[in-house]
């Protein structure tokens, strides 16, 4: 099945190949980012940061610096203080410092801003300000930080330990059962390493507070800007910003990748400046802020088993997991699920037991556990159930591909209730992994790996066959701080039958003005090319949750058909007006309202739209125009099976992909270039942590990995060509039949990586590989095994 086009060229509705709009002015070098805005009269900020990992602060003695020609203040967590500002809470409940007012809990910690009339003089005021510490000792390790005489990092909290929280779900004690009953049990310790999204534009903002009008203005870095808004008011309410006084813009953003979700200290401690000072003030980070102090993902240590029957029936699932927020839990996560949505780790297998707990401790280390297009934990998830379906293979000695096709759950099993809570809303799992081993030519690929394995040659096939959930809501089980999670569109249609249509969500690169634009070209048959898109504006946009885990088009995508499909609803009575017909004797096709019967008589959605503001029935409002709030009532579950094939290099430990297919599946598509672009962006970032993305830190807290010299991204050279194909299973509920697709690469690649190269090792009788694949790590192997 393909998404059907069902307008011309001209409308280019859903499924047409439509050429995105915004790229006229990043193409041109006239996207607007932050920091391409200068106020007049703006200062600027820079940041002191801690050089340890845990220390006492003693003393900051700023003298030097305010005497610097061009140094208008320097604030440090005492000065916040006074207005109470020094904290402000994370996303997840949990408190975080703005500025510490006694001590820093990891590298890189911010410990005082300096505002400047130039950014260079900022800088050289950040060097001459002295900072004397007390180093205290670190906890670097989340098992070191459980024991029990572990130094404890909260006692701001009242804490007498490290943990944070203990979250589980599903039967214990059936899956317990089920474990003793099997035929087949396999266990295996996976870490999945910390990494960092390294957007190309680092976080950063304007605090513009304007004390004529007492009005705030913040043009900020972030995939949320009415959340940012709700939460600035709820913090800085007392000290006289309200609601209606604050305005956060959210200009061009490049890149954001979960990593401009959360709130920094830095945009805070702007705000702060602004007010006290009375003028703009700008704050943008370094590359080597941005990769040492945001918010990291993943850092999740897990411990899987599976249970089996003897001929590859999976019976159970059972996971441990210890996750490392660093010093505060500052995770996105909707507030009911604080290891995100990771207990779809049954994936795409019908397993009838499951059973899945997870502790998260503080450790000295930078806060977060959220970004890096991770749908909410769904990227651990993936990576747990996949590579322990192969190491359940290799037990067993069975194909992988068969031992999936023997516990996928089945076609006609959906809506599918799975062990631990979620239902699957659709899927076709055999067919997509089907359709890629075709692709891939599979079989033949294993004649050859026999015959090459034969003469010693190392070459591995992996699979990846991986389910998604995204689009959060429904709002009954999902918010953010107690803010629902829905998403908005509003729209208006102009007298000649142009539009604007504004959103609740933000783009970073995603495309959303050209899709949004096609959605309701689809619905109204108004030209795509004639729908203006606006995101990221909150004193215009109408109220929405922002753009992450794939939400955008489940929830604000939907929105969008159903305000068109309100305004139709309007312009069908305007044209049974213009006709002179009942409503019912109108027909739709995009664009025009004809008359059953008599399809000469006939409206154009323009025609429709001018009478609206000029000859509209009596009676009625004038204009045309709609607003729809979207509670979804349910998550979309896209997904996909991947195939790599590996080959190995055995005298250099090198893995160089061969072939990679992507198959994936997210309902209909609205745009496909889009679709194959975000695909193989996400597939680039999937084979970046499985092959050289990881933050490393020493005993001390250092972090290792601190610059681009040692913190791996690959470039164009290091990324195999990508084969991307789909197949369709719409989603059910949604209006318009489309899942999100944003993350899917990222989510499912990993494990297709290593399961090849563990594959290609299997005969020497390596089972499982940690993340990233390095040639040292696998020359390590080769030698340990004996291959060399
Ligand atoms: N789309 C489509 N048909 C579908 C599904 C999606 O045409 N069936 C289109 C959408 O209209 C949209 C794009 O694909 O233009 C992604 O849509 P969606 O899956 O709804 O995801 P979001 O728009 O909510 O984007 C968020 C997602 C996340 S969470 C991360 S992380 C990520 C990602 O998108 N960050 C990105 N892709 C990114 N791409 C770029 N360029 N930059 C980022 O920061
Ligand atoms: Cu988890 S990264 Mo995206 O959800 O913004």
């Amino acid at each position: 099945m393909e998404t059907e086009v069902r307008t011309p060229p001209t409308i280019c509705g859903m499924g047409h190949r439509m050429k995105r709009k915004e790229d006229a002015r990043f193409l041109f070098g006239k996207g607007r980012y932050v920091d391409d805005i200068k106020l007049p009269g703006m200062l600027y900020m820079d940041i002191v940061r801690s050089p340890f990992a845990h220390a006492r602060i003693k003393s900051i003695n700023a003298e030097r610096a305010l005497a610097m020609d061009g140094v208008v203040a320097v604030i440090t967590g005492k000065d916040l203080e006074k207005y109470n500002l020094h904290w402000m809470p994370t996303l997840m409940g949990d408190t975080q410092m703005v500025l510490p007012t006694d001590r820093v809990m990891y590298q890189a910690q911010e410990v005082a801003a300096v505002i400047a009339t130039d950014r260079y003089i900022a800088a050289d005021a950040v060097e001459a300000i002295e900072v004397e510490y007390e180093p205290l000792e670190p906890v670097v390790d989340p098992f070191r930080a459980l024991e029990p005489d572990a130094p404890v990092l909260r006692t701001d909290k009242g804490k007498t330990d490290n943990h944070i929280w203990h979250w589980e779900v599903g039967d214990r004690e059936a899956t317990e059962r089920a474990f003793q009953e099997a035929d087949v049990v396999v266990k295996q310790q996976i870490y999945i390493p910390r990494i960092h999204v390294a957007s190309i534009e680092t976080c950063g903002c304007i605090a513009d507070y304007n004390p004529a009008e007492g009005k705030l203005t913040v043009y900020m870095t972030t995939q949320a800007p009415h959340v940012v808004r709700t939460a600035l008011a709820l913090v800085a309410g007392h000290v006289g910003l309200s609601e209606e006084k604050i305005r956060v813009i959210s200009p061009d953003i490049g890149g954001g990748f979960g990593g401009k979700v959360p709130t920094y200290p830095g945009y805070v401690i702007a705000i702060a400046a602004s007010v006290l000072l009375g003028k703009p003030v700008k704050w943008i980070e370094d590359r080597s802020e941005n990769l040492q102090a945001d918010s990291f993902a993943r850092d999740y240590h897990i411990t899987a088993e599976l249970a089996a029957t003897k001929d590859g029936k999976i019976t159970a699932l059972r996971i441990k997991t210890l996750a490392d927020h660093g010093y505060t839990d500052a995770a996105a996560n909707p507030s009911k699920f604080p290891a995100g949505l990771f207990s779809i780790c049954t994936g795409s297998y019908d397993i009838k037991h499951a059973f899945v707990e997870v502790d998260a401790v503080y450790t000295n280390k930078p806060p977060g556990g959220v970004a890096y297009r991770c749908s909410f934990r769904v990227t651990e998830a993936v990576h747990a159930i996949e590579r322990m379906v192969d190491v359940l293979a290799q037990k067993l000695g069975m194909d992988p591909a068969e031992l999936r096709f023997r516990n996928f759950v089945q076609p006609d099993q959906f809506p599918y209730k799975s062990a631990l809570g979620w239902e699957y809303d659709s899927g076709n799992y055999p067919a997509a992994l089907r359709k890629a081993m075709d692709l891939i030519g599979y079989e033949e690929l294993r004649r050859e790996q026999a015959e090459r394995r034969a003469r010693g040659e190392l070459i591995g096939i992996g699979i990846s066959s991986f389910t998604e959930i995204v689009g959060a809501g429904p709002s009954r089980h999902f918010d953010i701080l107690g803010i629902k999670m829905f998403d908005s569109c509003e729209l208006r249609i102009h007298p000649t039958g142009k539009a604007i249509a504004r959103f609740g969500t933000k783009s970073q690169g995603q495309g959303h003005e050209t899709t949004y634009a096609q959605i309701i070209a689809e619905e109204l048959g108004i030209p795509a090319a004639h729908v203006q898109v606006e995101e990221g504006d909150t004193d215009t946009a109408p109220y929405g949750l922002g753009t992450y885990a794939s939400r955008s088009t489940p929830t604000a995508g939907a929105a969008a058909a159903m305000a068109a499909r309100k305004v139709r609803e309007k312009a069908r009575k305007i044209a049974a007006y213009l006709l002179e017909v009942s409503e019912e004797d109108l027909e739709w096709e995009p664009g025009v309202f004809r008359v059953k019967g008599a399809p000469d008589k006939s409206v154009t959605i323009q025609e429709i739209a001018f009478a609206a503001y000029t000859n509209h029935p009596p009676g009625m409002e004038a204009g045309l125009e709609a607003v729809h709030y979207y509670d979804p009532p349910n998550l979309t579950f896209p997904f996909g099976s991947y195939i790599c094939v590996v080959d190995i290099d055995k005298g250099t430990g090198q893995v160089k992909i061969r072939r990679f297919v992507a198959v994936d599946d997210c309902g209909h598509v609205i745009n496909p270039m889009i679709v194959e672009g975000q695909i193989h962006g996400g597939l680039t970032m999937g084979f970046a942590p499985a092959m050289m993305e990881e933050l490393v830190y020493d005993e001390e807290g250092n972090i290792l990995t601190g610059s681009f010299m040692d913190y791996l991204l690959p470039t164009a050279v290091e990324t195999p060509r990508w084969e991307t194909a789909r197949t369709v299973t719409p989603s059910p509920h949604h209006p318009l039949g489309a899942k999100g697709v944003g993350e899917s690469a990222t989510v499912g690649a990993p494990a297709a990586i290593v399961n090849a190269v563990v594959d290609a090792l299997s005969p020497y009788g390596v089972t499982h590989i940690d993340i990233p694949i390095t040639p040292y790590k696998v020359w390590k192997i080769l030698h340990e095994k004996g291959v060399v």
